[in-house]
């Protein structure tokens, strides 16, 4: 074996051991350098598929399936705190659609299940007066908007899978919104809660300046953008 062979072994050697004791929470951290540079493509073929991992905090308490509860409250009838087994009782969709980030980067073809917001927002039974809904993370700083028409699309889920599994602590599961139509911001992760409220309040990244109204390719400034 050359020497050349043999550094580079001991290089990839040295990447496997740094990588190995972070390697279940950290892979889309880790991989989301390298996918910059790769004009392979190969790095697509990984576990998070193509997916940066993003966070407006350095670290996320991790929820599992048996602690995990979300709440839906405000202008409802009846108040609702779901497990994820109540979540997972109720009827599936599944949707299988390209997530787009406004910043550029782009996975396609994303298979997702999960309940739709328009059942549970039925199931709680909002009031007169209800026109929006205020999603609030587990991470205690990301929070989202929608209009309660928005909110009964058909193509917006709260999921409970994504990438063919349970949506990994990275990616905002156990339970994380999913609202197909719109760019990656409002599919708001980690979910603890939702508000029914009767005026929207702009969420984390558009009280920074992203529309409140997130359409793929007709908000932010990206009317021309293929969609
Ligand atoms: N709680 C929370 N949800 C979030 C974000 C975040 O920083 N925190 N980032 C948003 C953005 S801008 C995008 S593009 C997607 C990225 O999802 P991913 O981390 O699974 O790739 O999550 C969205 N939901
Ligand atoms: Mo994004």
């Amino acid at each position: 074996m050359g020497r050349r062979v043999v550094f580079v072994m001991l290089g990839l050697g040295a990447l496997g051991v740094a990588v190995g004791a972070d390697v279940q929470r950290g892979t889309d951290r880790f991989v989301a350098p390298l996918r910059e540079n790769d004009p392979t493509g190969l790095t697509d073929l990984l576990p998070s598929g193509g997916f940066r991992y993003y966070s407006v905090v350095a670290s996320v308490p991790e929820r599992t399936s048996a602690d995990y509860e979300l709440r839906v409250h405000g202008l409802v009838d009846r108040p609702l705190t779901l497990t994820l087994d109540d979540l997972s009782r109720m009827p599936q969709t599944e949707l299988v659609r390209d997530f787009q980030c406004v910043t550029g980067w782009r996975v396609t073809s994303v298979r997702w299940t999960g309940v739709r917001l328009a059942d549970l927002l039925d199931a709680a039974g909002t009031r007169p007066g209800a026109t929006a809904l205020t999603f609030r993370s587990f991470d205690g700083a990301y929070t989202e908007s929608l209009t309660i028409d928005q909110a009964r699309r058909p193509d917006v889920l709260v999921a409970l899978t994504m990438l063919d599994g349970p949506i990994t602590h990275d990616h905002g599961g156990p339970v994380r919104l999913y609202v197909a139509p719109m760019y990656g911001y409002k599919s708001i992760k980690w979910l603890a809660e939702i508000e029914v409220v009767d005026t929207v309040t702009p969420g984390f990244w558009e009280q920074r300046g992203y529309d409140v109204d997130g359409w793929i390719g007709k908000s932010n400034g990206r009317d021309d953008e293929p969609v």
